[in-house]
């Protein structure tokens, strides 16, 4: 894999740096993604899993597929792509990482200021007076509690289609992305918007964007530099190069 002298030399010069990850990064750790040949989205359907009307139609069928993908997140562990992100924020004064995970393995690996976009898989909260249970539910359960204040169903704390993400986070988001020297775009098939517009925002404001993915994305024709990678390999060869030249 060619790492550019010239992307050594960019990083090299930058203060602010930008990371968007999506689920490409956790896939080495074996977190499945959702729109490859083997994601989720060929084995289930987006709108009957991840929506507000799949969880009303069907309680008990999204609460199994939610606490099945939380005993796959308990048994997995970072990867080389997660720990090398929480280097290269050691790196820089002004460091921000975007995740569209809802895993927690940025954290996991280290990473101490992770915005979270579309939620965690951990937590929940009430779906009608949204109390938050952080990690109190049994993760044997096989249908969703109900919220003792109000007796609604208790669902997970991520986000799904056609609800709002969280607007603090929208907001920390697009101003790191205005802000940074440099924005990496990894591990995301660049289509569930609003995330998929920041590399673009990114761009617009100045900033050299590289996308780090095996295949071409959406955003790849506008990207300055793309490394067709997995990224548990391209991030720590370049965490590696980088500490380098800088030592
Ligand atoms: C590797 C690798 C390796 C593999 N190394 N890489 C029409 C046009 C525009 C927008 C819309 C539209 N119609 C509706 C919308 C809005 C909608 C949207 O964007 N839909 C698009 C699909 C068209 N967005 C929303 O609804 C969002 N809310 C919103 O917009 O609010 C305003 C609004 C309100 C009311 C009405 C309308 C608008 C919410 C989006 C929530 C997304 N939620 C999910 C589920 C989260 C919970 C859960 O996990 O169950 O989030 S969907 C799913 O997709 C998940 C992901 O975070 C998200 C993004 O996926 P990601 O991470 O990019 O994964 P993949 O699988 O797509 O890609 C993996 C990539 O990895 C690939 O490129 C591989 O090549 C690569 N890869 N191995 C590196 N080893
Ligand atoms: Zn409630």
């Amino acid at each position: 894999m060619d790492i550019p002298s010239h992307l050594l030399e960019i990083l090299q010069k930058a203060e602010r740096v930008a990371v968007l990850t999506g689920a490409g990064v956790s896939a080495e750790s074996g977190v499945a993604t959702f729109r490859d040949p083997d994601g989720l989205w060929a084995q289930f359907r987006p709108e009957e899993l991840a929506s507000m009307d799949g969880f009303l139609t069907n309680p008990e069928r999204v609460w199994q597929w939610y606490q099945y993908r939380r005993t796959v997140i308990h048994s997995v562990q970072p990867n080389p792509g997660h720990h090398a992100l929480a280097q290269l924020e050691k790196l820089y004064p002004e460091f921000t990482l975007i995740t569209q995970n809802v895993d927690r393995l940025h954290q996991a690996a280290g990473s101490t200021k992770v915005l979270e976009l579309h939620g965690n898989i951990v937590e929940n909260y009430c779906s009608r007076c949204r109390t938050p249970y952080s990690q109190e539910i049994d993760t044997q359960a096989q249908e969703p509690p109900r919220c003792p204040h109000c007796r609604a169903l208790i669902r997970p704390a991520v986000v799904w289609f056609g609800e709002m993400l969280p607007a603090d986070v929208v907001e920390q988001a697009e101003e790191a992305a205005q802000r940074c020297h440099v924005f990496f775009t990894v591990g995301t098939s660049a289509e569930v918007y609003p995330a998929a517009a920041l590399p673009y925002l990114a761009k617009r404001c100045g900033a050299y964007v590289v996308e780090l993915n095996p295949s071409t994305t959406a955003f790849s024709p506008y990207a300055d530099l793309c490394i067709h990678a997995p990224s548990g390999q391209s991030l720590p060869r370049i965490v590696e190069l980088l500490k380098e030249t800088i030592l």
